[in-house]
């Protein structure tokens, strides 16, 4: 029997969610939130991660009265296996997410695009050189050819430990050298992974584990870190702007294009083509006032950063986004992009446009979109998007509520140069308790909490206790409903952050990027560890991700632990069936990296805990309160 659907009071703290939520109701539109009924109760063994599907002597799964799957393998062992690959599916993502980065690079050097250039000269001259290259009097191409060179190898197996290993604290890298855990390759780490739990080999969890830290650091470290930094040379480094968020941003009398999914190389792309007069006047002619550019997700995070492009939503809004009925086309690369979307397109006049051979929809226009094809390529899906307002059905359109404003653009170069060109000023202001610690607040939605309860939750009870936060993924546009992503939002802060941000006129919440732009929060955490001369794990810092879904978000707390960074989780991963498991997660790595998750559901709890750890960091470095 069908279950009776929930009120949408309890599936959004969001008003424009809540009207979208009721409006797929009505018209017969199943959500993520329907489909979750019909999935719940879970399979248990799934859940605790005792099944394994390794091999075709199973499936197996473990029960008090069959401790061991056929070959022998115990929960343990069978635990950190799906844990392991678990963690390699999300640094895959991001990895390869940054060598299609490289790629872009690679083809500007070579003269194969003309649609994209290296925007950001100097950044890639810093980079050249902390990466080891020799800058002194070449040509831009030239250091650029060397910088494609250089990643490229690090994602290979030639190399002892990944470029971007320079910005690390010595503490830290002797550490990993000690543990075994230094990535030195990314697909190698990632192929090892894959090797390790084929059935047969790596039996021993901690050890698994060990190689799953080493992997997520590949991640943090080489693949997201290259896909940050290559999009700010290509792109340009953001630099604090303002827009606006929530569904309201949809234009009634525009054609309205959301770009969705992670990598900003093809929404840049429709960006661009979108601002071209004739196309403009294209739409013009079928009775619309111009074109809108709207963010979903991270490619939305991307264009935010940069240029200021509004953002619709956040994952659980893509979905209603679409309820709208205001959507001309929803244009997609990969990561994150529900395939329900094609079906709920299905039922608008909205076009679903995928663009990437290796993120493909059924039912979706394909577009193969590579450098050399790029801009004609975008011209031609907004030319369909403009085709499409003709046939929207006003009687259909609801467009809940008006855009909320907020600030964005906050990278290390930005944050850097509001400081008046070093860090010292932020460094003061942590040793004078004004700061008295960070948390990065990164992630997603994820229909099992109430969406955005818990991320817009920390973030309130954080910057209540003087703790900055900083904020990426699907957690900035939570933020930025909530009106935390504005200078005003000091009102809500404690006193010091009030002073200091106040001071800045900044927001006490800042939004550094995307989700592969996390690898920016570990540069900056790296930076003050070497101004202080300590390690990351002695710095009154930590990161959350409250509401996670999805595999890179496993990643990106297993790099931060590695990195030693204290990592809250508003519920577990698939690893509550192994105690070693478990407690090596929640406690043993703080043994051993001298960080360590936690897992709390209750957003005021969770910001109890930071406190304590902040405390703790604090007098550790002979910081008064
Ligand atoms: Fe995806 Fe990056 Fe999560 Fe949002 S936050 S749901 S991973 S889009 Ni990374
Ligand atoms: Fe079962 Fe072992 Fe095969 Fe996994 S690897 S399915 S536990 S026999």
């Amino acid at each position: 029997m069908a279950k009776e659907p929930r009120p949408v009071e309890e599936l959004s703290i969001w008003e424009d969610a809540h009207k979208m939520l009721i409006k797929a109701r009505k018209e017969g539109i199943e959500t993520a939130h329907d489909r979750l009924d019909q999935q719940t109760p879970h399979c248990k063994f799934c859940e605790l991660g005792v099944s394994c599907r390794n091999c075709t002597m199973g499936p197996c799964k473990i029960t008090p009265k069959a401790p061991r799957g056929v070959c022998g393998a115990d929960a343990d062992v069978i635990v950190a296996r799906n844990f392991g690959r678990f963690v390699t599916g999300g640094a895959a993502g991001h990895s390869d997410h940054g060598r299609d980065l490289i790629e872009v690079l690679e083809a500007i050097v070579e003269g194969q695009t003309s649609d994209y250039k290296i925007t950001d000269e100097e950044k890639l001259i810093r980079i050249a050189g902390e990466i080891g290259i020799n800058t002194e009097g070449r040509s831009i191409k030239d250091i650029a050819s060397d910088v494609v060179e250089c990643f490229f190898a690090d994602f290979g197996s030639r190399k002892k430990e990944v470029a971007f290993l320079s910005r690390v604290p010595r503490k830290r890298k002797d550490l990993w050298t000690k543990l075994g855990m230094t990535p030195r390759g990314v697909d190698r780490e990632i192929a090892e992974m894959m090797h390790r739990t084929h059935m047969g080999c790596d039996n021993d969890a901690p050890n698994t584990l060990v190689h799953a830290a080493r992997t997520a650091l590949a991640d943090g470290w080489a693949g997201s870190m290259i896909g940050t930094e290559l999009s700010d040379v290509i792109f340009g480094t953001p630099t604090p702007s303002m827009s606006h968020a929530n569904l309201g941003i949809l234009k009634r009398d525009q054609v309205n294009i959301l770009v969705h999914g992670h990598n900003p190389v093809v929404s840049e792309m429709i960006l661009a083509a979108a601002r071209e007069p004739e196309l403009v006047e294209k739409a013009k002619a079928l009775g619309a006032s111009g074109i809108n550019i709207g963010g979903l997700c991270c490619t939305g995070n991307e264009l935010l950063m940069r240029q200021g492009i509004p953002m619709a939503g956040n994952h659980l809004m893509t979905e209603l986004a679409i309820i709208t009925g205001a959507v001309e086309a929803v244009v997609v690369d990969y990561q994150c992009i529900m395939p329900s979307l094609v079906q709920i397109s299905d039922c608008y006049h909205t076009k679903f446009i995928d663009t990437a051979q290796k993120a493909r929809f059924t039912g979706a226009i394909h577009f193969d979109i590579h450098p050399h094809n790029a801009m004609e390529q975008a011209r031609e899906i907004v030319r369909i998007a403009i085709k499409a307002y003709a046939e929207r059905d006003d009687s259909r359109v609801d467009i809940p509520g008006d855009p909320v404003d907020i600030m964005t653009g906050f990278s290390n170069e930005a944050v850097i140069a509001a400081l008046g060109g070093t860090l010292d000023p932020l460094v003061k202001a942590i040793a004078d308790g004004d700061i008295r610690g960070a948390v990065g607040i990164v992630g997603c939605n994820n229909p099992k909490f109430k969406q955005d309860s818990m991320n817009v939750g920390l973030a309130k009870e954080l910057i209540k206790k003087d703790i900055l936060v900083l904020v990426t993924g699907c957690v900035t546009t939570a933020a930025g409903k909530a009106g935390l992503l504005l200078p005003e939002a000091i009102d809500m802060a404690g006193p010091g952050l009030k002073k200091i941000c106040g001071a800045l006129g900044i927001p006490p919440v800042l939004h550094y990027g995307s989700c592969v732009d996390n690898a920016r929060i570990l540069q900056l955490c790296a930076a003050l560890a070497n101004a202080l001369g300590v390690d990351i794990s002695d710095l009154p810092v930590g990161a959350s991700s409250p509401e996670w879904y999805s595999e890179k978000a496993a990643a990106i707390g297993l790099y931060a632990v590695a990195s030693g960074i204290y990592t809250h989780l508003g519920h577990p991963p698939h690893i509550l069936g192994s105690e070693t498991v478990t407690n090596l997660a929640v406690a043993g790595l703080e043994d051993l990296v001298g960080a360590s998750f936690v897992i709390e559901p209750d957003p005021v709890k969770a910001a109890e805990l930071f406190d304590t750890r902040i405390k703790a960091k604090r007098k550790g470095l002979g910081l008064s309160e």
